[in-house]
C-alpha cells in the first residue's frame, strides 16, 4: 500500500469518526436526561428514614401533647443537604401505629430538585389516603401541596416515559356514582405536578397508551359483570377519555338493561346533593340521564349521541 492510500484510509477512517461523533451528540441532545429511579419508605416503626437525590426524609410519628387530640400523627421532615427544608405534618388515623409512607421522586421539572410526596392514612375501610407533596418553589423555599384524600391510593409512575414521574390514581367520583365500591369500574385518573401545581392531565395525549391498557385491564376484570350499571359508567368513561364516546355510548345502551336500573336521584338546584335536596327539586334519573349528567359534571365530553343531561 502507498503511503497516500495510507493518509487517505487514514482520513476516512477520521471523517468517519468525526460523523459518527456528531450523530452521537445529536442523538445524546435529544434523549431527555435520565432520572433517578423513584425511592420509597414506609413507617413500619415509630421512624423511618430515607435519602436520596440530595434529599433525607424522615417520617416519624407526633405523640398528642394536647389533652383532646387522642391519636398520634404521622408527620414528615425534608432536608436538602444538611438543611433541613420543610416539616409536613399528615393526618391521625386511630391507629396505635398510624400508617404513612413517602416517595422521593422527580415530579416537577420546574426547580432543580426532586420532590417528596407523603401519604398518611386516615383509617376506614377503603379510605383514605391523604396525600401531601414536598416541592420546591423558584426562590428556593419549599412549599407542602395538598394534593387531596384518595380511596384506594396512588401510585407513582411515569406513563410517558419522559423521565419525570406522574402521580396515577382513578377518578374517585366513579367509586360510588352507580354501584357498590366493588361492583365499580373508574377511569384511569394522571396527575402531574407543574411548576407547584397539581394538574389534571388525564387527557393530555402522550397518556394514550396507559388508557388503552387501563381500558383492557377493565374489560378482564369485569369479565361476567359487563352489564352492571358500576361497570358500564366507568367503562364508558375510559372510552371517552380514548375519543370513542359515541361508540361507547351506543355499546352501553345495548347492554343496559333498564329493568336492573335502580333509578338514581339528582336535585336540579346547583351544587346541592340528592340527601339535602328539596323533595320537589328531587328528579330520579335513569342511569344513562344519569350518566351523562355525571360525565359533565365532573369534565368529560358527553357523547353526542347521549341522552341530555337534566337539571
Ligand atoms: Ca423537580
Ligand atoms: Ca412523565
Amino acid at each position: 500500500m502507498s503511503a497516500s492510500r495510507k493518509r487517505d484510509t487514514r482520513n476516512a477512517w477520521g471523517d468517519l469518526m468525526k460523523a459518527s461523533l456528531a450523530v452521537l451528540a445529536v442523538l445524546l441532545a435529544s434523549v431527555p436526561a435520565l432520572a433517578a429511579e423513584p425511592q420509597y419508605v414506609e413507617l413500619l416503626d415509630t421512624t423511618a428514614e430515607l435519602s436520596g437525590q440530595g434529599l433525607t426524609v424522615r417520617l416519624a410519628v407526633m405523640n398528642p401533647t394536647d389533652p383532646d387530640r387522642l391519636y398520634r400523627v404521622p408527620y414528615m421532615t425534608v432536608s436538602e443537604g444538611k438543611q433541613e427544608a420543610i416539616e409536613i405534618t399528615g393526618v391521625a388515623s386511630g391507629f396505635e401505629h398510624p400508617g404513612a409512607y413517602a416517595w422521593i421522586a422527580e415530579f416537577d421539572p420546574a426547580n432543580d430538585s426532586a420532590e417528596v410526596l407523603f401519604s398518611t392514612f386516615t383509617g376506614g375501610a377503603h379510605c383514605c389516603d391523604d396525600i401531601r407533596i414536598a416541592d420546591k418553589g423558584a426562590d428556593g423555599t419549599w412549599r407542602e401541596i395538598e394534593f387531596g384524600q384518595f380511596d384506594g391510593g396512588v401510585q407513582v409512575q411515569d406513563p410517558d416515559g419522559d423521565g419525570t414521574y406522574e402521580i396515577t390514581t382513578v377518578d374517585q367520583s366513579f367509586l360510588y356514582a352507580f354501584d357498590c365500591f366493588a361492583c365499580s369500574a373508574s377511569p384511569l385518573q394522571i396527575w402531574a405536578i407543574r411548576d407547584g401545581e397539581m394538574v389534571n392531565v388525564t387527557f393530555e395525549p402522550q397518556y394514550r397508551q396507559s388508557h388503552e391498557e387501563w381500558l383492557l385491564q377493565l374489560e378482564d376484570n369485569g369479565t361476567g359483570a359487563e352489564t352492571t350499571l358500576g361497570f358500564l359508567g366507568g367503562w364508558v368513561a375510559e372510552r371517552v377519555i380514548l375519543g370513542e364516546g359515541e361508540a361507547a355510548w351506543a355499546d352501553m345502551l345495548r347492554l343496559y338493561d333498564p329493568a336492573v336500573d335502580p333509578g338514581f336521584p339528582v336535585c336540579t338546584i346547583p351544587g346541592v346533593s340528592p340527601y339535602d335536596c328539596p323533595e320537589k327539586a328531587t328528579v330520579t334519573l335513569t342511569f344513562p340521564d344519569a350518566l351523562a349528567r355525571h360525565l359533565a359534571e365532573n369534565g368529560y365530553p358527553v357523547p353526542p349521541n347521549a341522552t341530555p343531561a337534566v337539571g
